[in-house]
């Protein structure tokens, strides 16, 4: 099994660099890419410039306003990023087949055995970067390690234009030394319960058994065990089997009359059992999602007993499970609807990474 070669590319500040790039003027500007400060959106990304400001993904841009207040905020123009990210995949396939896209803008390659006979993935990843520089007049940065947590963590940790290699020589001290948020797989969550613990860096981590990191988080536990010890045995997955598919919104205004809330779900419902019968797929797990004016968020789930893609039946079981929520009687700001559990062994991935349904990309966590 060892060694690969993995690679791990990722756009630097992707929306943000694309519109500084299509409209010259705001170069050098704190670019925000996202919905308008004066709603209820979110960030998608900055520019880095605006990134000094303590603006990030995610973030309401209500309060990025606020911390930014001469920032340039930029309606996502979903079709210029899509453009360039065919661009970065057909690169990509210059070097191999192997090419797994976590989104538009990032993807992990498997170079063991590359179509240039290329031996060294050092090399290669160098090139890409240059190729994708000339070809699109972006920046990315890249990871080289033998395995995807070490080539994702790896391209995360020079950025931007960036090029990390991790030998297997050096990935022990590299793990040991890295802050515990920087690991890929460990979100902002895991990482707070974790400094509550004491676990400030992989070597914190690494001095946690087995049984302590089951018993605290579960199955990720085995996850993170193996991690910190360099271990990570997931193929890179050309094809890519989609885990759920779901669909939220964040309304205009905080939502408490229930009949609204019904007619959220059915429209919801309709995306999602739209998107499935599309493309032929079923599930069996439908979820609600519902997160009160006070950004508490309560989930719900059910499996049924069959396959199914139709409206009537996930709708009804929405409903159901929304019944089993405060929403109604406290006020509502978001709701989603996921189906999983699915049947579909013959999806095709491409088209679903252009959906804006990145809440819902799989975890990660074997
Ligand atoms: P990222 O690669 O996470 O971020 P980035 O490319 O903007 O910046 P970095 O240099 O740190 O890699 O995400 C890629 C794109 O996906 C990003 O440009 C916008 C979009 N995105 C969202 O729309 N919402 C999100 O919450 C995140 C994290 C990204
Ligand atoms: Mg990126």
């Amino acid at each position: 099994m060892d060694c690969r070669k993995i690679i791990h590319i990722d756009m630097d500040a992707f929306y943000a660099s694309v519109e500084q790039r299509d409209n010259p003027k705001l170069k050098g500007k704190p670019v925000i890419v996202g919905g308008p400060p004066n709603s209820r959106g979110v960030v998608s990304t900055c520019s880095y410039e605006a990134r000094k400001f303590g603006v990030h993904s995610a973030m309401p841009s209500a309060h990025a306003k606020r911390l930014c207040p001469n920032g340039i905020f930029i309606f996502p123009r979903f079709h210029a990023y899509s453009e360039a990210s065919s661009v970065i995949r057909s690169i990509f396939r210059e070097y191999t087949d192997l090419v797994e896209p976590l989104s538009l803008d990032e993807a992990f390659l498997d170079v063991t055995f590359n179509k240039k006979e290329e031996r060294s993935a050092t090399i290669i990843a160098r090139e890409i970067q240059r190729k994708i520089f000339d070809a699109t007049r972006l920046s990315s940065s890249a990871g080289v390690s033998y395995n995807k947590f070490l080539a994702k963590t790896a391209s995360d940790f020079k950025k931007p234009a960036g090029l990390t290699v991790i030998r297997p020589i050096d990935a022990e001290k590299f793990i040991e030394d890295l802050p515990i948020g920087k690991f890929f797989g460990i979100g902002k969550v895991t990482e707070m319960r974790m400094k509550e613990m004491g676990i400030n860096c992989g070597r914190d981590l690494k001095e946690r058994s087995y049984d302590f990191l089951m018993n605290h988080f579960g199955k990720a536990g085995r996850f993170y065990y193996k991690i910190v010890r360099g271990i990570d045995n997931r193929p890179v997955e050309s094809r890519r089997i989609r885990k759920s598919i779901g669909k939220e919104r964040t309304f205009s205004s905080d939502i408490i009359e229930t009949d609204k809330l019904k007619g959220i779900i059915s429209s919801l419902t309709d995306e999602v059992t739209e998107y499935m019968q599309h493309r032929g797929i079923k599930g069996k797990t439908v979820s609600i999602k519902v997160k009160y004016d006070d950004f508490e968020v309560a989930t719900r789930s059910r499996s049924l007993d069959s396959y199914v893609n139709d409206e009537r039946t996930i709708y009804s079981t929405a409903v159901e499970l929304m019944d089993s929520t405060e929403a109604g009687l406290r006020r509502v700001r978001l709701m989603g609807v996921t189906m999983s559990n699915l049947d579909n062994s013959q999806c095709d991935d491409e088209n679903q990474l252009l959906l804006p349904f990145r809440e819902f990309v799989p975890e990660l966590h074997p």
